[in-house]
């Protein structure tokens, strides 16, 4: 098993270019978790990708390791699944917010409360990409989607309070504008050895951003940077000013067991 040293050897180069509009953010998360793998040298036959249905799932179309595309809303799951058969291996799993946030949402939970040792890559572009840019639970109020014409009536769902509520072991949040922290976010998470979730939003310019009129690709990373603010400056904000941010930072890093090693404790299967 050789340790790897630049991260083209993650990659499927021969599936490339791949198919994300121009200025999807998606590319820049697939690269991150890529630099992620490197930084802590894992092999390739010792990573997995459990991707879901979604522009963000074809993520795993351009591996070049292990990697598995499940069923919408049940890439967690499988990514259970795998890590249990096998905990010697380094299971990741990449969804978008809508499938994690709405259809896998209650393995999201039960994996977050059982501190299963899996990372979990929310790429939370604040829709539906893939089907035309229907509203998510993660799409904030007021926001025009294809299925919200007159603006979303509804807050967002916040994917990192609940996970951290739930018992996660780590759980952070940053942008692809802020790239470097969500780079360092990632490295954490997959060090983490229980349920770690990094959410990461990302610019649709092809449906959230155009319904929404927010300008360019460039535009989008500009309001991403605007847009969100450190965890501890989102805190002092009044409820108006937290309505119109994100905040940005690690809510949650618990050194505490993780399922199987519960279990194997309790004696069951040594
Ligand atoms: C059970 C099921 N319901 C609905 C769909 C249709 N579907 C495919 S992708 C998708 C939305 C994906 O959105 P999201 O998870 O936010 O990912 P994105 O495309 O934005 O990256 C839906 C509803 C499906 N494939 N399977
Ligand atoms: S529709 Fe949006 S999320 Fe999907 S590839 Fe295009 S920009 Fe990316």
């Amino acid at each position: 098993m050789q340790p790897v040293k630049d991260i083209n050897q993650y990659l499927a180069q021969h599936k490339l270019p791949h198919m994300w509009c121009p200025g999807c953010g998606n590319g820049l998360i697939l690269k991150q978790l890529l630099t992620g793998l490197a930084e802590l040298q894992i092999a390739r036959e010792k990573a997995v990708l459990v991707s879901g249905i979604g522009c963000s799932g074809r993520a795993g179309d351009y591996v070049n390791f292990h990697r598995f595309q499940g069923t919408h809303g049940r890439a967690i799951a499988f990514a259970t699944g795998i890590h249990l058969a096998n905990p010697r291996l380094t299971v990741v799993c990449l969804m978008g917010d809508g499938d994690c946030g709405a259809i896998g949402l209650s393995h999201l939970i039960h994996a977050a409360r059982r501190n299963i040792n899996i990372t979990a890559i929310v790429a939370n572009n604040l829709n539906y990409g893939m089907t035309g840019g229907q509203y998510s639970p993660s799409t904030p109020d007021a926001s025009v989607t294809s299925t919200s014409r007159p603006g979303k009536v509804g807050d967002a769902l916040d994917l990192c309070s609940l996970t951290a509520s739930a018992g996660a072991g780590y759980v952070a949040r940053s942008t692809v504008y802020h790239i470097f922290e969500a780079q360092k976010m990632i490295r954490e998470a997959l060090k983490t050895g229980g349920f770690g979730l990094v959410e990461i939003l990302t610019p649709c310019p092809t449906y959230f951003g155009r319904y929404n009129k927010l300008g360019s690709a460039v535009d989008m990373m500009e309001w991403l940077k605007k847009k969100t603010v450190p965890l501890d400056r989102f805190r002092q904000m009044n409820e108006r000013q937290q309505q119109e941010h994100f905040w940005r930072g690690v809510l949650a890093k618990h050194d505490k067991p993780d399922f199987l090693s519960r279990y194997r404790d309790r004696g069951i299967n040594q």
